[in-house]
């Protein structure tokens, strides 16, 4: 993506787009790292001569392993491989997961870099590592030569204390985690160094081009890109997840909040993303990959508008769907454990899952105020799922809150801003988001009534 930015202007340019597929191999699920690489290093020639600045976001969790030389020791390990199963359990034998949380503030979930650290604890690439790099980390150093951590992305480590904004020393220490595998930290707007000789002969670029770091994580670069004008809103960023939560000024580390598994995980400007993973349009990717297409979702989505609202649900934030294979299968199975009418179709199931979705965003949009004690009058969606205007309404309707939908491309927005202010005049989070206001379409959807139907379909899941 290439970004424009100009005191009243935000242009996004698609300039290449690639596919990011997991690979199996016999040792498990592994992202073909290097695929991702070539695609950045193509995107970079695409783009052409006249950038400013680069910078890089991604998922979170996952890490590459190098060795004492800097070069890569094997596939990253993907979060949806079944090594981290059973692991936070054992983890929790040595330091239970109340005081993990009152240390960490991250949710629960299976895939957080500490139990992929502890599941990977005996294995020979482990011992030879002399450094650990997130995936966006990773491909910086690629492009720069130069290694960092970057804060937001590190948060999601479970290593990172949110009050301090610092590593958990105690933590580590505990679990027999060497801290001085991860680079020296650095925060969003920190130069990441420029370009090396190599990338730019292979791109074609005239140097020096800046790299600068950003959000890595690509929810904190979302989160920075939702065109809020207050406070009082909440937030979904949709794609293959649903992260649905509030911007705050200090996490909640209550007892509550970690038994409603909400996760603190670091912003922009001193800001917490306090939110949850609900499973999100994964749950569809799915399906559709076992149904062997439509590429293009239009059709099906017109006829799971058809489908009778809210006739049988899933619990979208279970990690029971966490792994991929045999969705539809599972999703019926889950509806018929739970004694509702279970989908056959490809349009019941598409609307079994839209109709899950919007009911978890109810749920965590609700937890999430009631957890830190601050209402909101606005949902806004961000992200993939801002193209599917069924699950807006339904989320509009199933909050009982006017949802904004937009821009599509927060996290690659949220991005270029960070690189755009720190090349340029410094301007808060919310002269940011003014830009995005002004520039950017947005699409409104007013809830039609009836919460109490959603409330019902709530108390079925128990
Ligand atoms: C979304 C995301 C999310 C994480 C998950 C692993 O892409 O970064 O915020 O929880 O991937």
């Amino acid at each position: 993506m290439v970004g424009r930015v100009g005191p009243d202007s935000l242009e996004l340019t698609e300039v290449h787009r690639f596919a990011n597929r997991p690979v199996r191999v016999p040792e498990g699920l592994r992202w073909d790292v290097l695929g991702l690489y070539a695609g950045v290093l193509e995107g970079l020639r695409e783009a052409g001569d006249g950038l400013a600045s680069v910078g890089v976001d991604g998922w979170a969790v996952d890490y590459g392993l190098l060795d004492a030389d800097g070069a890569l020791l094997g596939n990253p390990v993907h979060y949806r491989d079944r090594r981290t199963e059973g692991v936070a359990e054992k983890v929790w034998a040595s330091v239970p997961a109340g005081e993990l949380y009152a240390a960490t503030g991250l949710q629960h979930a299976p895939f957080n870099t500490l139990y992929q650290l502890t599941a990977a604890r005996s294995t020979a690439q482990l011992a030879q590592a002399r450094r650990l790099l997130l995936i966006p980390d990773l491909l910086t150093y690629w492009l720069t030569g130069e290694q960092g951590t970057e804060l937001t992305n590190a948060s999601t480590t479970q290593l990172i204390d949110p009050r301090t904004r610092d590593w958990s020393h105690g933590v580590a220490e505990h679990l027999g985690i060497d801290l001085s595998l991860f680079a020296p930290l650095r925060q969003p707007g920190d130069p990441a160094g420029e370009l090396r000789p190599e990338v730019l002969e292979e791109t074609g670029l005239a140097g020096p081009v800046a790299v600068t770091a950003v959000g890595s994580h690509d929810t904190a670069s979302a989160v920075a890109a939702v065109p809020a004008t207050g406070e009082r809103f909440a937030y979904i960023c949709t794609g293959t997840w649903s992260l649905a939560g509030l911007e705050l000024d200090a996490p909640v580390l209550t007892e509550e909040s970690r038994a409603a598994n909400f996760t603190n995980e670091l912003g922009l400007d001193g800001t917490v993303r306090y939110l949850r993973n609900i499973m999100g349009l994964w749950l569809l990717q799915e399906c559709v990959r076992a149904w062997g297409g439509p590429d293009a979702l239009g059709t099906l989505l017109l006829e799971a508008a058809k489908v009778p609202a809210l006739r049988s649900v899933v619990d979208a934030g279970d990690a029971a769907f966490l792994a991929p294979g045999r969705m539809p299968e599972r999703i019926a199975e889950a509806c018929r454990v739970s004694g509702q009418p279970v989908p056959g179709s490809p349009a019941e199931i598409t609307r079994c899952i839209l109709d899950s979705l919007a009911l978890a965003h109810r749920r965590a949009v609700g937890d999430a105020q009631r957890l830190a004690g601050r209402a909101v009058d606005v949902v806004h969606i961000v992200g993939g799922g801002t193209r599917n205007a069924l699950l807006c309404q339904l989320t509009a309707d199933a909050c009982g809150l006017p949802v904004v939908a937009g821009p599509t491309e927060a996290a690659a927005l949220g991005n270029v801003l960070v690189q755009a202010r720190a090349h340029g005049p410094a301007g808060g989070l919310a002269g940011m988001r003014r830009l995005l206001t002004r520039t950017q379409p947005l699409t409104r959807y007013e809830p039609r009534g009836g919460t109490r139907r959603w409330e019902a379909a709530q108390a079925r899941l128990g």
